[in-house]
């Protein structure tokens, strides 16, 4: 394969820079964005924080009421996920970006690989002005800045990305990529969480060093090979993957008859969580997580109903997904006589998780 030139483009602190880009006093400071869950006051997750918060040491992930107590002497901004709001950016960004690429793929709402070979005719420097031109762009006409990694492929341009932020830029030149992955722990590639770390270590291995010069039948031995042969070639910044514009399907649905028609609950909710599993089993094997759940009900007199809901934030979770289920058919008997005849689940607005793991490919649902 002729050399690559590949940038990755990641929007900083997302969420919090789209609440700053429309209300500018909050960006001096420290502001978290999260999901509530509606328990108590402070009951949720942080989803993302802005870096003034996170020199307090606030994280994603982090329970609500604990980063409240990181920020307990600050002028502190806690807002709730305005999901919509973020993907109005996300659009409008992607749309600025996709001009810029020979070939161009969105991953997640805030990060998009550019395969840019063509246009820079495969020199490095012509992609490091490219790069500056984006970045300058991205500001003054959305209002946002972004950290951009640039490499021979996927695999280097986002580990390039994540090195300097926020505003970074870091160029890995095809020469330097060996040097440049050597030294960082083995996490940092997509797809090595706490577990294969762990496993890793044990083997006296901890940097992409170690892994890269680990023998690959060995590696095959403890992973598997879809796995060894990944690792080894990763640790060595040997990705082959295209940029390519990911398809997503709209929509996943399933529905069936019920053995006989019902009113009862119980036997509804049965059928319907079979409906989720297979549903999951669909979404998981694309790396789709959903936002949008909803029922369709056939009535004894074949009459079509169906009803909606969409949550905060895009999950994954089978569990809170068969809750909904629940609920809207709950919902659904007690405003009819009729029973059941034909049920069906549909999720939509469906997305891909910008931390997406590699390894949820080969059927392991570790997570970086
Ligand atoms: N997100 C979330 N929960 C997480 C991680 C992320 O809700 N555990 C959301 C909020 C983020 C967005 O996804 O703004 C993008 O995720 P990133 O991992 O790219 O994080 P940020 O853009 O917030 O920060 P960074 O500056 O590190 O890229
Ligand atoms: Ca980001």
């Amino acid at each position: 394969m002729p050399e690559r030139i590949v940038m990755l483009v990641d929007l900083d602190y997302f969420f919090a820079q789209c609440e700053e880009l429309r209300k500018p006093s909050l960006r001096s400071k420290p502001v978290v964005i999260g999901v509530y869950s509606g328990r108590t006051a402070d009951s949720g997750a942080v989803s993302t924080a802005n870096y003034i918060a996170r020199n307090y040491g606030v994280k994603s992930g982090m329970p609500i009421f604990q980063a409240k107590k990181k920020l307990s002497n600050t002028e502190s901004v806690f807002l709730p996920v305005d999901y919509t709001f973020y993907e109005e950016i996300s659009t409008r960004v992607m749309n600025f970006l996709r001009v810029y690429a020979d070939a161009f793929e969105q991953v997640g709402i805030d990060e998009a690989y550019l395969d840019v070979t063509h246009r820079v005719n495969a020199d490095f420097e012509k992609a490091e002005q490219l790069s500056r031109e984006i970045k300058d762009g991205l500001r003054s006409r959305v209002g946002l800045t972004c950290s951009i990694g640039v490499g021979p492929n996927k695999l280097v341009s986002k580990i390039a990305a994540d090195r300097k932020k926020p505003d970074g830029l870091t160029i890995v030149k095809p020469e330097k990529v060996r040097s440049f992955l050597a030294p960082l722990a083995i996490d940092q590639l997509i797809g090595i969480g706490k577990k294969t770390r762990e496993k890793m270590s044990t083997l006296g291995i901890t940097t992409l060093d170690d892994l890269a010069g680990f023998d690959v039948q060995k590696l095959i031995s403890v992973f598997g090979r879809n796995l060894g042969v990944y690792f080894h070639n990763a640790s060595q910044g040997i990705d082959k993957e295209p940029v390519q514009e990911r398809k997503q399907p709209e929509s996943v649905s399933r529905i069936c008859t019920l053995s006989e028609n019902t009113r009862e609950a119980k036997r509804i909710f049965e059928k319907a969580s079979e409906l989720c599993d297979e549903i999951q089993r669909t979404l998981k094997e694309r790396n789709l997580t959903l936002r949008t759940i909803g029922i369709i009900a056939v009535m004894s007199d074949l009459s079509i109903h169906v009803k909606n809901r969409t949550l905060e934030a895009p999950t994954e979770d089978i569990e809170q997904m068969k809750r909904i289920v629940d609920d809207l058919f709950d919902e659904f008997l007690g405003e009819t006589q009729l029973s059941v005849r034909r049920i069906g689940v549909k999720v939509s607005n469906l997305s891909q998780p910008s931390n997406h793991s590699l390894l949820t490919y080969f059927g392991d649902k570790e997570r970086n």
